[in-house]
């Protein structure tokens, strides 16, 4: 967790290969090839939701055993995922600028949005409207139990956007008088269902009561072509003690506490996913997955 967010988790995730290609002490390009999967596979378990870390792994090792012939070398072979790496980290960066302009005509002045967690594509979608001189409020939730909400309102607020924070228990009181709703996503699956964090689906089941847009903001590497397959994505059961404190578990055997980290929302509640390649009906999230994962199946994603 202290790496978070969906985006930034992928780049980070690119990152890591790129460090073993550099000190790694492989003598083969074989070798290096098996140590960089193990180190693929390690990162892939580190959070299990966010359909970016493994997209962002088998576009860096999957384009290196693609580009791997019998006789390149080790130094190719480095140079090749320092490469793949740093390009998949600049796709990634520059789809949330082109999320933030194209996200930002979706806001007009006078306008009340909601946003929870912390999302690196919301963000910007709502710095580029600032940049632009739209003047909005907005509210963010608290988003327990990590409170990531607060980091939203305080980058918000540091950019001059006239933002306040809210438990998340107080979205309905205040959804009447939203415009619209914009949150980001960990995972998309074929139907265009959403998973983000926990509470994003009660959002946007209150949002649709009272007719309100409900956007979600995501660069496209956060489809997960594995639901083609009728995969499921795995929501992340994260530790008790963000709940409750040790001390209140130990004084009180006999409760459980659960802590999932994400829900899923289905795509009846979405109005408009906001990509890097433009924006999509849910229900048509399933022809971009297609044409940007063209290969055959499932062999592309062993
Ligand atoms: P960006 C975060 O998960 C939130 O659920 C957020 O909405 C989503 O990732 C997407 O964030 P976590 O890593 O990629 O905080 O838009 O558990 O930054």
């Amino acid at each position: 967790m202290e790496i978070r967010g969906a985006g930034r988790i992928a780049r980070a995730a690119a990152e890591a290969l790129k460090e073993t290609a550099t000190s790694s002490r492989a003598k083969t390009p074989a070798q290096l090839m098996i140590e960089l999967t193990r180190s693929g596979q390690k990162l892939k378990e580190a959070r299990p939701t966010a359909v970016s870390l493994p997209n962002s792994i088998n576009f860096i090792l999957g384009g290196a055993s693609k580009g791997l012939t019998r006789s390149t070398k080790m130094g190719a072979l480095r140079k090749m995922v320092i490469r793949l790496s740093d390009d998949f980290i600049s796709r990634s960066t520059n789809a949330v600028s082109i999320i933030g302009e194209i996200g930002a005509k979706r806001i007009v002045s006078g306008d009340l949005v909601l946003t929870h967690c912390n999302s690196e594509a919301v963000t910007q979608i709502l710095l580029d409207a600032k940049s632009q001189n739209k003047e909005f409020q907005v509210l963010v939730t608290e988003t327990r139990p990590r409170y990531q909400g607060r980091l939203t309102a305080a980058i918000l607020a540091r950019n001059g956007v006239d933002v306040s924070i809210i438990p998340d228990s107080a979205c309905r009181l205040y959804m009447h008088e939203v415009d619209r709703v914009i949150v980001g996503a960990d995972a998309i699956a074929s139907n265009g269902a959403v998973v983000n964090k926990i509470g994003t689906s009660m959002i946007a089941v209150v949002a649709h009561e009272t007719r309100t847009r409900f956007f979600v903001a995501a660069e496209t590497y956060k489809l997960s072509p594995r639901t083609l397959l009728g995969d499921l994505v795995e929501i992340e059961e994260r530790s008790p003690l963000e709940v409750v404190s040790e001390k209140w578990m130990a004084e009180n055997p006999g409760v459980k506490v659960k802590n999932p980290s994400f829900d899923i929302t289905p795509p009846e509640y979405i109005d408009l996913i906001i990509t890097e390649q433009g924006v999509f009906p849910p229900q048509g999230i399933v022809f971009l997955m297609k044409e940007l994962y063209p290969e055959p199946l499932p062999l592309t994603f062993e």
